[in-house]
């Protein structure tokens, strides 16, 4: 019997932001259709059926914090991304993610001075190799050329949909200074552009690397010291005083300690548009992890290096968890950001770059790194983790408790979708939304297994959550109606994913716009 659904899913337990129900969910031309209590027969027709067998049926997740085809060219040496568009999104779908927002990056070199020109051959990339999902794009400003800002934003706002840009406050060649800031800042808020910001403080880093380096502290583990929790903290301190100026939104990324957290959550009591999200390595990962391997100089250890580092230990992860349960943090993201261990332009810069002569020919890189210490501030930051996102999240924080269904759901998909202005067609379960679905196993019918590299799907060489136990996965992930991804089995094309175009924020200005007083900067700057 012909059907009005193309695919339908029964027995799900539906959760949204707000509510977990029974319904099953009709699909039609890529869309959510139809929310009913039970289908009939008749109903079901010939569509195609997934049981979901009474497990959790949520939006598909949406990543908004994907690093892919972005070499990394830091103050002395850099790194080659290890994933494209068509390995990182092939990442991002077994692990229940259906939409990513990746990074288009202006770099200091002359010809990357147009944003224009940068996106347009960012997107060149992303057509090269396609991606099993849908994916839009953020812009990285490390400049503030007036007339860029001016004539270019409103363009990649209208032509491309990109209304968010990030900005650094630390690394030499992509930090702004406050004045800088400032500008980007307003430019953006005169685009309804949300800024993102990194915020370390670059003075602070380089001074501690100084001397770290003096007194031969190199090590991967260094790393961490290099950056205490005070730079997070003080640099988002600063930037919510210079975004407080404008009163123009921002999003904290990576937000790594509690002194940020908390800086962050003072100024979203006090009505702020102030967002914010936390990744996976700083709820999973500690300092003590960046001694893991070997021995605590060991170099195999620069695997656990990003910026900011892990938390420094259990208590800014308790304090994190806190943040994801009561709102200071918006979204969830997996900011990867993926090297190869094993590779000459992965974190082997950290040893090859500081001691150019151990580049044998012949010998292998492992054996090369073997027993060395390497150099902490040459090492590429970032660690993957796009595919283990949501089974952390949803192993440590829904099955034990910490946070409810409705809650992940928000961080992983709703706010996103809503912060990037992609609401309600992502990060939804409405009639007319893209019918993007993750589905859990049912509970307790996954035997819970420990993770190893070979489990995913990424093009790195290894995973920093390797032996970690998780006690559920995706089972499904569907993106517009095709169901990419089904008892660990990829179903999906590389060039299934489409180009989204975003609108603006929709999580609101805050409160302080509305504040009378016409000596506020922001009462007159705007003009
Ligand atoms: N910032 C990121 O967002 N990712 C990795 C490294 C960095 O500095
Ligand atoms: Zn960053
Ligand atoms: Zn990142």
């Amino acid at each position: 019997m012909l059907s009005k659904f193309d695919l339908v899913v029964v027995n799900g337990l539906v959760v949204t932001a707000s509510d977990i129900s029974s319904f099953d969910i009709g699909i039609k031309d890529g869309k959510i259709h139809t929310l009913a209590p039970s289908f009939s027969s008749e109903d079901i027709g010939d569509a195609q059926v997934i049981d979901a067998e009474g497990a959790m049926v949520m939006p598909g997740g949406i990543d908004a914090h994907v690093h892919l085809c972005q070499d990394q060219k830091t103050d002395i040496g850099g790194g080659k991304c290890a994933d494209n568009f068509e390995t990182g999104s092939r990442s991002a779908v077994c692990g229940g993610t259906t939409t990513m927002v990746t990074f288009a990056t202006q770099t200091r070199v002359e010809e990357d001075r147009s944003l224009l020109k940068v996106v347009e051959a960012y997107d060149a990339r992303a057509q090269a190799t396609g991606s099993y999902i849908d994916y839009a794009f953020h812009i990285i400003i490390v400049r503030d050329d007036k007339d860029v800002l001016e004539e270019e934003l409103p363009v990649l706002v209208e032509k491309w949909g990109i209304t968010s840009c990030k900005v650094f406050m630390t690394y030499e060649t992509m930090r702004l200074q406050d004045y800088q800031l400032l500008d980007v800042m307003l430019a953006a808020l005169k685009n309804s552009i949300t800024t993102m910001i990194h915020a370390e403080n670059g003075d602070m880093i380089e001074w501690l690397t100084q001397k770290l380096e003096s007194k031969g502290m190199m090590a991967p583990y260094f790393h961490a010291l290099s950056r205490p929790p005070s730079v997070e903290g003080e640099a988002a301190n600063r930037a919510i005083v210079l975004a407080e100026l404008i009163e123009n939104p921002i999003l904290f990324v990576h937000v790594g300690s509690s002194a940020s957290a908390n800086v962050i959550r003072a100024a979203q009591t006090r009505g702020l548009p102030v967002f914010a999200e936390t990744c996976p390595q700083y709820l999973n990962l500690t300092w003590e992890d960046l001694k893991r391997f070997h021995s605590p100089t060991c170099f195999e250890n620069s695997k656990m290096i990003c910026s900011p580092p892990p938390s420094p230990d259990s208590s800014d992860q308790d304090a994190l968890y806190i943040g994801l349960h009561n709102g200071t943090f918006t979204i969830f993201s997996s900011d990867h950001c993926p090297f190869k261990y094993d590779d000459p332009h992965g974190k082997m810069v950290g040893i090859l770059d500081h001691e150019p002569s151990a580049a044998t020919d012949g010998v292998p890189l492992t054996e090369l790194a073997h027993k060395k210490v390497g150099r902490f501030s040459l090492i590429p930051n970032g660690i993957p983790g796009v595919e283990t996102r949501l089974p952390l999240l949803f192993t440590r924080g829904v099955s034990t408790g910490r946070i409810t269904p409705q809650k992940f759901v928000e961080l992983t998909a709703t706010n996103p979708a809503k912060l990037y202005g992609l609401y309600p067609r992502k990060g939804a379960i409405l009639p007319g939304s893209d019918a993007d679905l993750v589905i859990w196993h049912p509970e307790g019918a996954l035997t819970s297994f420990k993770l190893t590299n070979e489990h995913l799907h990424h093009n790195v060489d290894y995973t920093p959550y390797e032996g970690m136990e998780f006690g559920n996965w995706p089972r499904y992930t569907i993106c517009r109606g095709k169901v990419m991804w089904a008892n660990d089995v990829l179903l999906g094309k590389p060039r299934d994913g489409q180009y989204l175009k975003r609108g603006p924020n929709q999580l609101g200005k805050g409160v302080a716009h509305f504040k009378k007083d016409p000596r506020r900067v922001a009462a007159w700057v705007h003009e």
